[in-house]
């Protein structure tokens, strides 16, 4: 088959004819699903049988063709998923077919499982969410680094899931753009006094930021999702698992959980501008699942190390330092997302959902103020219930 644009109207055409739905009887249903900045996504069903498309077209599918962008980024997530299945098993989606040609992977659907990001901002809670993620941060933190993996095996990796386009995203969307008055920002007018007057000449935070960007660009501590917030993870009340890996890079441990962790606080503070009765329960619920996640990272990580590590650890003190290192970037890496989703070009619909623009750009600011705080005093905020305190 040639390469070609998958659509609504060709997409049960492509299925068919890689295997799928071939003795079945019933019609083949197409559904464009995709509400990411990047690719095309189709949920493809019979009856019986439900699959998910996904293709990586050549450009950055929120931008267009202005912003052309490597098909290579289907398999670092195909070959991200296949290890973080072997890592990490059930904690990541099977993968049914890899059509690396046309920048296609087909996948379990994992219906009825949603988004999570979208379910919460109905105030839904996940009581798995902290174990399933905080096991899968751990696996990956540990499996995938020189605790665990010999030298050359590590280095052929880091080689493997060199994502140099991806990773530029990353670079100026989160650690640059937002720190000056870049064409790309996307900035609600009524913020826009505050950063000229405060935060874009905030010369401690820059240099803060610059240390947490150096950190990104040079470190390979392990294999990261890259990209991991609440729209990466699909849940329900019994299971949590992780999806669209196609960030994935050696970089520094940290930034997955202060990722996530950055986009919870985000969904805390939203609900600020939003009237719903529980939304004080909510809040509670997203202090405490912050809390726990943090935690069963960190329990988990310390257990695969003390029981697995193929490196001499000599002492206790070793672990405490690398955990406290890792807490501290973990804030500062919370703080950077925060930032990125106030006033960068991709929001999310925690804070967009507030159509009064001032009432909004008084959300954004104090989120601004956090994540600021986070930052600079990361080093500070020694534990888990200070930034509990904090937020
Ligand atoms: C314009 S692409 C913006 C963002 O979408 C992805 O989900 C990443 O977060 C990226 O930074
Ligand atoms: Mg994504």
């Amino acid at each position: 088959m040639d390469k070609y644009v998958l659509t609504v109207e060709n997409c049960a055409k492509y299925c068919e004819s890689k295997g799928f739905f071939k003795s079945s009887k019933d019609k083949v249903e197409v559904e464009e699903i995709g509400d990411g900045n990047l690719n095309f996504v189709f949920r493809v069903k019979t009856e019986l049988e439900s699959i998910i498309v996904k293709q990586a077209p050549p450009y950055l599918k929120v931008v267009g063709n202005a912003w052309p962008l490597t098909v290579d980024r289907i398999r670092i997530e195909a070959e991200s998923l296949e290890l973080q299945n072997i890592y990490a098993p059930g904690k990541v989606p099977n993968i049914l077919l890899k059509d690396l040609e046309m920048a296609v992977m087909i996948l379990e659907d994992l219906a009825p499982m949603r988004v999570v990001r979208y379910e919460m901002l109905n105030g839904i809670e996940f009581p798995t969410l902290a174990k399933d993620v905080g096991e899968f941060l751990a696996a990956m933190g540990f499996y995938s680094s020189d605790f665990y993996l010999p030298g050359k095996e590590k280095r052929e990796l880091v080689k493997k899931f060199s994502n140099p386009e991806l990773c530029k995203i990353t670079e100026e969307l989160i650690f640059t753009d937002p720190y000056y008055d870049a064409k790309s920002n996307v900035i609600n007018s009524e913020l826009r006094t505050y950063l000229e007057k405060e935060f874009w000449t905030d010369e401690a935070l820059k240099v803060e930021v610059t240390k947490l960007k150096y950190l990104f660009l040079t470190s390979t501590e392990s294999l990261l999702h890259g990209d991991l917030h609440t729209g990466s993870l699909f849940g329900n009340r019994e299971r949590c698992v992780v999806f669209d890996t196609e960030f994935s890079f050696y970089g520094p441990t940290a930034f997955d959980i202060g990722k996530l962790i950055g986009n919870l606080i985000i969904n805390n503070y939203s609900w600020e501008g939003v009237d719903f009765d529980g939304k004080d329960d909510y809040q509670r619920y997203l202090k405490i699942l912050i809390r726990e996640l943090w935690e069963c990272f960190s329990q988990n990580f310390i257990k695969l190390v003390k029981l697995k590590s193929t490196q001499k650890i000599m002492g206790d003190e070793f672990l405490n330092f690398y955990l406290q290192e890792l807490f501290s970037n973990m804030l500062g890496f919370a703080g950077t997302t925060m930032v990125r989703r106030m006033h960068g070009l991709a929001h999310n619909r925690d804070i967009e959902r507030i159509e009064d623009l001032k009432l909004r750009a008084k959300i954004q600011e104090k989120i601004l103020r956090k994540a600021r705080y986070m930052i600079v005093n990361r080093k500070l905020l020694e534990s888990i219930q200070n930034l509990i305190e904090l937020i």
